[in-house]
């Protein structure tokens, strides 16, 4: 049998996406995607494990990979889990590294980590500034100098959409000739490729919780999802819950007389109506388990 043939220049590889928390490396993958994979909040951290999701267009296939922020200070359980992730990613089949800046923060010892960690590898990198829509307070001077370490630099504002065509063009400059690597016609059944549905809502679920809880609560907390099933009467029955590590935190995550899990679980509920177009009851609940980030892969 005839070999399936490699469409001249059909490009095809894994990019991921680099940086301190906060940089807008899930912001970016959403918008490069025209659609959203992975959740972000103003709140460091946001992102805890690797979220792999496909590009396709006319040139060829990209796999993006959103990676955790890698931060300076180590301290809580959570964090000790998430931090060596991005790390790790890069060991793997990464075939270019997006490296992503915010250039309205000061370079500090953080930022200097994560030079340090992607100057070892060599591989073809991006030195893309994002928030070009920020004009003060702005510090590129500060990191002018890796201009050239990198193949190519760039200025986007992944939250406005600006320049992003000119990141794909980049990016598909630097992949290798090959064939696909996901089939581009089998329509997927989540948004990302390694997120099952229970874990994209608790994802969203996520997400709101992040948005709506302030200071130090969202990092003592976690989201699962145990039912999600479609009933008779159109609609769709969702039973989550919010695990947090102590009582404490469980009564201010359900609030005065109840009205923070109210608000979280109203937020989750109309954006999950929007994406999917159905009616959806979510049953949310919060409970107390100290040991929940040892479940962390
Ligand atoms: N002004 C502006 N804000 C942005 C831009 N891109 C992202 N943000 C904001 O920056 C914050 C962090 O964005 P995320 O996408 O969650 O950042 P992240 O790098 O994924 O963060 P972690 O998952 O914690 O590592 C959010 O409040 C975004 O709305 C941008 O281009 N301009
Ligand atoms: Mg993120």
């Amino acid at each position: 049998m005839k070999k399936k043939e490699i469409k001249k220049e059909f490009k095809t590889g894994y990019v991921a996406l680099i940086g301190r928390p906060n940089s807008g490396k899930s912001t970016l993958l959403n918008n490069l995607l025209g659609h959203k994979v992975s959740i972000t909040s103003p709140k460091p951290q946001t992102t805890r494990m690797p979220i792999y999701a496909v590009y396709n267009d006319e040139r060829g296939q990209i796999i993006f990979i959103d990676t955790p922020g890698i931060f300076g200070k180590v301290s809580d359980p959570v964090s000790k889990k998430i931090n060596p992730k991005a790390e790790e990613i890069l060991k793997e089949n990464v075939d270019v590294i997006i490296y992503l800046i915010d250039h309205s923060r000061e370079r500090e010892h953080e930022e200097n980590k994560i030079i340090g960690i992607i100057r070892k590898i060599n591989k073809p990198k991006l030195l893309v500034f994002n928030k070009s829509d920020i004009r003060e307070p702005s510090y590129y001077p500060h990191f002018a100098f890796l201009e050239e370490e990198f193949n190519q630099t760039l200025k986007v504002s992944a939250l406005y959409k600006h320049n992003l065509n000119l990141l794909i063009e980049a990016i598909f400059n630097h992949l290798p000739v090959q064939k696909e690597i996901i089939d581009s016609k089998n329509p997927r059944p989540t948004p990302a490729l390694n997120m099952d549905s229970k874990t994209f809502v608790a994802e969203i679920i996520r997400e709101k919780a992040f948005l709506f809880l302030r200071k130090e609560l969202p990092y003592t907390l976690t989201s699962a999802v145990d039912e999600i099933s479609n009933r008779d009467n159109g609609t769709t029955y969702i039973k989550a819950r919010i695990i947090t590590f102590s009582d404490r935190y469980k009564k201010m995550i359900i609030g005065d007389k109840g009205r923070m899990i109210k608000e979280i679980g109203m937020a989750a509920r109309k954006e999950l109506e929007t994406a999917s177009d159905r009616k959806i009851f979510l049953d949310l609940t919060v409970e107390t388990n100290p040991h929940w980030h040892e479940a962390l892969l």
